[in-house]
C-alpha cells in the first residue's frame, strides 16, 4: 500500500547519490580534486556562454549541474545482481540496456540501473552501471571453482539493508526514518575494503586470468569503482587535469567535439594503485596493492537511432584503423585529428540529423502558433510552417561496447585479453530476475509521444474522433 508518509523514490536516490559522493571523496582524495575542477570549469563556462546558461536554466537545475551523473560497480553472482535490482528499485532505478563486455575482452556483462521518466531524471539523474562477472569465460576450471567458492561465502548486504528492501516492497515505499536508514545501510555495500578476502597467491592467479576478475572476487563487496560528474566543457577539464595533479587518460572517449553533440563523451583520471593487504598462509597480513578506482567526467549529447548508432560505430571503427590511441598518449594528436576527420561524415546540424533519421527528437508546439485545417495533421507540414519545433532527446545511457572505449580506464596499459562469447542477454536477464528495458524502444516511444501530443494540440477534434 502506498502511503503519503512515504518518501519518494526520487528523494531516496538523491540522498543515496550524495552519500556515495561524500564517501568516495573521503576514500579517494583525487576524486575530490576532480569535483572541484569540474565545478570551477562549469561556472566559468556558464559565465562565458550566457546563451547556454539561459537554456540550462529552463531545463536543468543549475545549482546541481556539477553533481554526479553515474557510478559503476561489479558483482560476482546472480544472487548479488538480483538483490541489487530490488535495492535499486527502492530508489526508482531500473535496468536499461544490455552491454556484452566480452566483445571488448572483458569477462562481464552489464546493465545500467537508472531513473526512466523525464521527471525522475530531472529530479536526480544518478545511475549505476552494474556488471556481473562471467566466471564461465575463465578457462582454468580449478581457478573458476575457487573463485566461485570465495564469492559464495561473502555477504555484500547488511541485514538492515535486506530488511528495509523487504519492508519497502511490502509497503510500497519507505517513511522518512526508514529511508535515511536505508541509505546508510546500502552505502555499506559499496564501501572500499583494504583487506582482501583472498591470499596474495589466489589474488595473483585471479589477476592473471583478468584484472577485473581479481577486482570482483578478492574483496568483501562491490566497491564503487568510479563516480562521474557532468561537465559543460570536457575538453577544458581534460586539459586542466595535469595542472591539478591528476593524470588524465590519453584521449576523451566517444565522438569528437562537435556543434551538435551526439551520445556522450567521457574521460577519467587513471585508476590509482592502492595499498591493500592479503592474509598469508600463517594468518598474517601481508602488504600488496590493487588498482581499480578512478574518477571520470561526462558530457552528453543526443540519443542516436539504430541508424545513427550504426554510423557512429562505423566511423569510430574507421578512426581506429587510422590510429588506435596508445595508453601513454604518444599518438593522442594523431587520434584526435583522425577522429575529427572521420566524423565529418556525421551531419553536424540538428535539422540534417533529424531529416536523415540519425537521432531522436522531442517535438513541441510553438507557443501561439495557429494553423488552418488541412495543414494540421502532418508533422512535416507543421514544422515547415514553424508551428512545431524539435529539440534533441538527451542520451541517458552508456557508450556502446562495440566501440571498445568503455572500461579502458581501469584495464591498465597492457593489452586486453580476448574472450570469445556470444551475446547472452537472456542469461543475464534470468540472473537479474527481470528483462532490461530496450533503450532504442524507450527513446522511440518518447519521440512518438511528443509527436502525438503536437498533432493533438493542432487538431484536437480530428484525433478525438
Ligand atoms: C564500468 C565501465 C562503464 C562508463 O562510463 O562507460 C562506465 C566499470 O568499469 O565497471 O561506467
Ligand atoms: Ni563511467
Amino acid at each position: 500500500m502506498k502511503s503519503d508518509r512515504h518518501i519518494s523514490a526520487d528523494a531516496i536516490r538523491g540522498a543515496f547519490s550524495s552519500a556515495m559522493s561524500a564517501m568516495y571523496r573521503s576514500e579517494v582524495p583525487a576524486y575530490g580534486t576532480l569535483l572541484s575542477l569540474v565545478a570551477e570549469v562549469n561556472s566559468r563556462t556558464l559565465d562565458t556562454q550566457p546563451g547556454l546558461k539561459q537554456r540550462l536554466e529552463q531545463t536543468d537545475t543549475l545549482d546541481r549541474i556539477s553533481e554526479e551523473r553515474h557510478g559503476a560497480i561489479r558483482v560476482g553472482t546472480p544472487e548479488e545482481l538480483s538483490m541489487l535490482r530490488r535495492v535499486f528499485a527502492v530508489m526508482g532505478m531500473y535496468p536499461v540496456g544490455y552491454y556484452d563486455l566480452s566483445e571488448a575482452g572483458v569477462p562481464v556483462h552489464s546493465t545500467a540501473f537508472r531513473p526512466v521518466g523525464d521527471a525522475a531524471l530531472k529530479i536526480n539523474p544518478f545511475r549505476v552501471f552494474t556488471s556481473l562477472l562471467r566466471l564461465d569465460l575463465i578457462g582454468d576450471a580449478a581457478l573458476r571453482e575457487e573463485a566461485a567458492a570465495t564469492l559464495k561465502a561473502r555477504r555484500i548486504f547488511t541485514p538492515g539493508a535486506l530488511e528495509l528492501v523487504e519492508k519497502a516492497e511490502a509497503q510500497g515505499g519507505l517513511g522518512e526514518e526508514d529511508a535515511a536508514r536505508f541509505v546508510k545501510e546500502i552505502i555499506e555495500t559499496f564501501r572500499w575494503h583494504d583487506q582482501a578476502s583472498v591470499s596474495s597467491d589466489l589474488y595473483r592467479r585471479l589477476h592473471d586470468a583478468h584484472r577485473l576478475v581479481a577486482d570482483v572476487v578478492s574483496f568483501k563487496g562491490p566497491h564503487i569503482n568510479h563516480l562521474t560528474p557532468r561537465t559543460l566543457d570536457i575538453d577544458a577539464v581534460q586539459e586542466l587535469m595535469p595542472d591539478h595533479g591528476i593524470a588524465p587518460k590519453a584521449v576523451i572517449e566517444g565522438p569528437p567535439s562537435r556543434t551538435c553533440p551526439i551520445l556522450l563523451r567521457q574521460t577519467s583520471f587513471k585508476a590509482l594503485e592502492e595499498q591493500v593487504s592479503f592474509r598469508n598462509a600463517t594468518g598474517e597480513w601481508e602488504k600488496g596493492s590493487h588498482t581499480a578506482r578512478f574518477g571520470e567526467i561526462e558530457q552528453r549529447g543526443i540519443a542516436l537511432t539504430p541508424k545513427g548508432r550504426a554510423l557512429y560505430d562505423r566511423l569510430l571503427t574507421e578512426t581506429r584503423k587510422l590510429a588506435r590511441p596508445a595508453a601513454d598518449g604518444s599518438n593522442a594528436e594523431a587520434y584526435i585529428s583522425a577522429l575529427a576527420n572521420t566524423f565529418k561524415a556525421f551531419p553536424d546540424d540538428w535539422a540534417a540529423i533529424r531529416e536523415q533519421g540519425l537521432g531522436y527528437f522531442r517535438y513541441s508546439p510553438v507557443s501561439g502558433a495557429k494553423v488552418s485545417t488541412g495543414d494540421n495533421s502532418d508533422l512535416e507540414t507543421l514544422i515547415a510552417l514553424g508551428a512545431v519545433q524539435f529539440d534533441p532527446i538527451v542520451y541517458e545511457d552508456f557508450l556502446p561496447v562495440s566501440a571498445a572505449g568503455i572500461f579502458q580506464s581501469n584495464l591498465g596499459d597492457g593489452a586486453s585479453q580476448q574472450f570469445s562469447a556470444s551475446p547472452s542477454q537472456k542469461e543475464f536477464e534470468a540472473h537479474l530476475g527481470a528483462a532490461v528495458l530496450d533503450e532504442f524502444e524507450h527513446y522511440a516511444r518518447l519521440e512518438k509521444d511528443s509527436v502525438e501530443a503536437c498533432l493533438r494540440h493542432f487538431s484536437p477534434v480530428a484525433l478525438a474522433s
